[in-house]
């Protein structure tokens, strides 16, 4: 370990490489079950092998056997987003600085001792891409094609933004609060990746400004050396690299708010493949969700067998109340029972036991209820974007 306070640097180019290099000789690869959905596995700058989506820039996913092994998924296995290449490759925490501006009474320009010497919160919440699960959109849409791991789960320590900005004073006519990383786009034409918070939203004392996920400083390709966790938000808020926070008047108007990761202005978010595109909202909160994580499509199980099926389930942060299983492809579902509760934007395990019947094909299903009524469609709804799939998943095993 390198003492807290030197200059941190990301190998990227060497690294890079090096990992393209792999990827084109001795990578191990998957096959999401989707057309074109070959990946390579490969091993970036503090990651395990993960799924690669493109290298330039990272976009990887994690393999999602990861998410049978434990409720946190490990750092090293934590799934990576960027929409721009000019990624930080270099950051003096000794320099780094968080600056707070624009409608505020007093300017701030912090320190990341400064913001250590601040008290200290932490949450276990799931971060999840808004493509997550694109792959599986029918008729198919633009985007990354993802599989089910563009998610994942951290304890995250940090400072609440409602403290940081408490600081700084939010003066009258303050609207929202604009987001941005030391990312930057390699060509002028492409805007900066930049989010913005509408201000009762940024004060309501959930949000943080992370600097450590399940223990340890962030990693570098997780916004390293700050971030913001948005719990119960879509990744797309969770600013990594996070540098400067202002406060404006008005409804931020940048690429990434006004055409970027908006969703159709309908119930459910959803929309007629082929439809004139209507009115449309910036994405917001997660919908419920639920996996099998203990069976992966196509595994053999014993007939007669003492089974458990375990699974994950997550919701916005409204409460789950259940997940019912089904292990006859939605004919007949059961209660499943539910694990330890690490705060209401975790994931939550579920159990239930199954003794395979007879020889032949099975499918098991999963879907999740929470307080306040939601539940998982039995048949996808689509959006031009790809967004928040929360379809029912089935899982096709073989019983002999
Ligand atoms: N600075 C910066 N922050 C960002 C992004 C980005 O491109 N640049 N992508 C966002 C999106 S869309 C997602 S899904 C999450 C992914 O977080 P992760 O890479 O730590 O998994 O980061 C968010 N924060
Ligand atoms: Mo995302």
């Amino acid at each position: 370990m390198e003492p807290p306070l030197s200059r941190r640097r990301f190998l990227q180019q060497s690294a890079l490489a090096a990992a393209a290099l792999v990827g084109t000789s001795r990578a191990e690869e998957v096959e999401l079950p989707f057309a074109n959905g070959a990946r390579r596995l490969v091993a970036f700058p503090g990651k395990r092998p993960l799924l690669v989506l493109t290298h330039r820039p990272p976009q990887l996913e994690t393999p999602f056997a990861v998410f049978n092994e434990g409720l946190l998924t490990p750092n090293d296995a934590f799934f990576v987003r960027y929409h721009l290449s000019g990624i930080p490759t270099e950051i003096d925490p000794a320099t780094f600085r968080l600056e707070v501006s624009g409608l505020v009474k007093t300017p701030l320009s912090l320190s990341l001792a400064e913001l250590r010497q601040m008290e200290p919160v932490e949450v276990t919440a799931v971060n999840q891409c808004s493509g997550n699960s694109r792959g599986y959109f029918n008729p198919r849409v633009n985007g990354g094609q993802l599989g089910h791991g563009a998610m994942g789960n951290a304890r995250w320590k940090g400072v609440r933004l409602k403290d940081v900005l408490a600081k700084a004073g939010p003066a009258e006519g303050a609207r929202q609060v604009v987001c941005n990383g030391l990312d930057a786009p390699v060509v002028p034409a492409t805007p900066d990746f930049v989010k913005a918070l509408e201000i009762d939203h940024a004060l309501d004392g959930e949000i943080l400004l992370a600097y450590e996920m399940n223990g340890e400083e962030l990693p570098w390709l997780n916004g390293y050396p700050l971030r913001l966790v948005v719990p119960g938000y879509f990744g797309t808020y969770w600013i990594k690299h996070l540098s400067q926070l202002s406060v404006v008047g008005e409804t931020y108007a940048g690429f990434w708010m006004a055409s970027g990761y908006r969703i159709p202005a309908t119930p459910g978010g959803c929309a007629e493949p082929g439809a004139a595109p209507g009115k449309t909202l910036p994405i917001s909160q997660f919908k419920i969700r639920s996996f099998l994580t203990s069976l992966s499509e196509g595994a053999q199980v014993a007939s007669g067998r003492d089974t458990l099926l375990r699974g994950i389930a997550f919701d916005s942060g409204a409460g789950l109340t259940e997940v019912q299983v089904s292990t006859d492809g939605g004919r007949h579902w059961e209660a499943a029972a539910l694990g330890q509760d690490l705060g209401k934007y975790s994931f939550r395990e579920w159990t239930l036991p199954w003794k395979p019947g007879a020889p032949g094909p099975a499918q098991i299903k999963c879907r999740a209820f929470n307080r306040i009524g939601e539940t998982q469609p039995l048949e996808p709804l689509w959006n031009p974007q790809g967004y928040q799939r929360n379809a029912v998943e089935a899982v096709n095993l073989q019983i002999s």
